[in-house]
């Protein structure tokens, strides 16, 4: 059993969901966990004697403009290494995480391995800015161990860091207790959805980069060949021009703006489809909690997504930016129901067998069993 600190971004995206949900799989099994973070991770709703929460405080200096929070949490991560004498600090999402985390080992007399693992944006965006680039390779480097979400965000990091260091790819997983196709056909009337009628859901962060005026142009072309709605799940900066959008398009009735919900799984429970039309993903959790929902998702070929839907198998993959070739493709899926009902059940083998959290989470522990010498 390990005493093993996390750090995660608590309060939105998949990095923090995934920290989090890792964090609760191995309480489970009897690893005495510590999160280190500004708020109480927003998935951690349990209480399990194993899991410990330090937040983190920015103090007020007159002279602080801006505290800093990276030192405040370096400062706490240091002191919970000497403390609880932690095993590992593995955090998610290298800026400011790792680099936080490479001072606190610094600072601690303890000795602690760090463990970085890399979401996505942390090198996509952040690593391609010449401000940061340098700060977040010397945080990948001196890690003791560093994973990436899928092969193509570690060849990513490789390439655009041009960092020295080996990373294993171990993939996200879903929590398979909430994530599940539920008996949800009752939601359908409250959202007055007809029962003929199929339903396309989309959820994101709204942000520029996940193109959600793609969803709706792909739904616009669907909706005038099949009885569909859209449900939009999520908010964000580009919430008002996809609201402009769909009022541009004359599809209002069609298309409901859900804003930011909490049970995701019922939503997607009433889903024949998902779409995303990213231009930059380095895994789409949200593709994986559909497939354990037996939902498929049509999303474009970018990043690591491909690793995630088997084309023609669980969903399709199309170009960035096709619009017109994701509606033929959803609207031959929708019309012919013996194909859809293969994706859907071939979509929920493909996350039990190549994504399930025992396969994640043993992956896990076998990387923590390397950096400590426990093999
Ligand atoms: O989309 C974001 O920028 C948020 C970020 C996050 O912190 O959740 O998402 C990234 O990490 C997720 C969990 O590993 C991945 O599923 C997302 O694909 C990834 N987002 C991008 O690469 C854009």
């Amino acid at each position: 059993m390990f005493k093993i600190g996390i750090t995660c971004y608590p309060t939105i995206g998949g990095s923090g969901v995934i920290a989090t949900e890792l964090g609760i799989l191995l309480a489970e099994k009897g690893n005495e966990i510590h999160f280190i973070t500004s708020s109480m991770p927003f998935r951690l709703e349990c209480i399990n004697p194993e899991i410990y929460y330090h937040e983190v405080e920015t103090s007020y200096y007159p002279v602080f403009k801006h505290p800093p929070y990276d030192l405040a949490l370096a400062a706490k991560m240091a002191e919970v290494i000497d403390r609880e004498k932690l095993d590992i600090l593995h955090v998610h999402y290298a800026m400011p995480h790792a680099i936080s985390a490479i001072l606190a080992k610094d600072i601690a007399k303890h000795d602690v391995k760090i463990i970085t693992t890399l979401h996505g944006t942390d090198i996509t965006v952040l690593g391609m800015d010449k401000t940061f680039k340098p700060m977040i390779k010397y945080a990948i480097e001196k890690s003791d161990r560093v994973t990436a979400v899928s092969n193509d965000l570690a060849k990513q990091t490789i390439d655009v860091l041009e960092v020295d260091k080996e990373i294993d790819v171990i993939y996200n997983f879903v929590n398979e207790n909430d994530y599940y196709k539920k008996e949800r056909d009752f939601l359908k009337a409250g959202y007055e959805i007809a029962e003929d009628e199929k339903v396309i859901i989309h959820i994101s962060n709204f942000r520029k980069v996940k193109r959600v005026e793609d969803v709706i142009k792909t739904f616009a072309n669907i909706q005038e060949k099949i009885k569909a709605k859209l449900i939009l799940v999520g908010d964000g900066p580009e919430s008002p021009t996809a609201f402009d959008l769909v009022e541009k398009l004359g599809i209002q009735d069609h298309v409901m703006f859900l804003g930011r919900q909490k049970n995701i799984s019922d939503l997607l429970s009433i889903s024949d489809l998902k779409l995303l039309m990213s231009e930059q993903e380095s895994f789409g959790l949200v593709i994986l909690e559909a497939m354990a929902c037996e939902v498929p998702s049509i999303a474009t070929n970018v990043g690591g997504i491909p690793e995630v839907i088997s084309h023609g198998e669980t969903g399709y993959l199309v170009d960035l930016g096709d619009t017109e070739t994701a509606a033929e493709l959803a609207i031959n899926l929708l019309n012919d129901s013996v194909k859809l009902n293969k994706m859907k059940k071939l979509a929920y083998e493909r996350s039990k067998t190549k994504f399930s959290s025992e396969i994640i989470l043993n992956q896990y522990l076998d990387l923590y069993k390397k950096v400590l010498n426990k093999n």
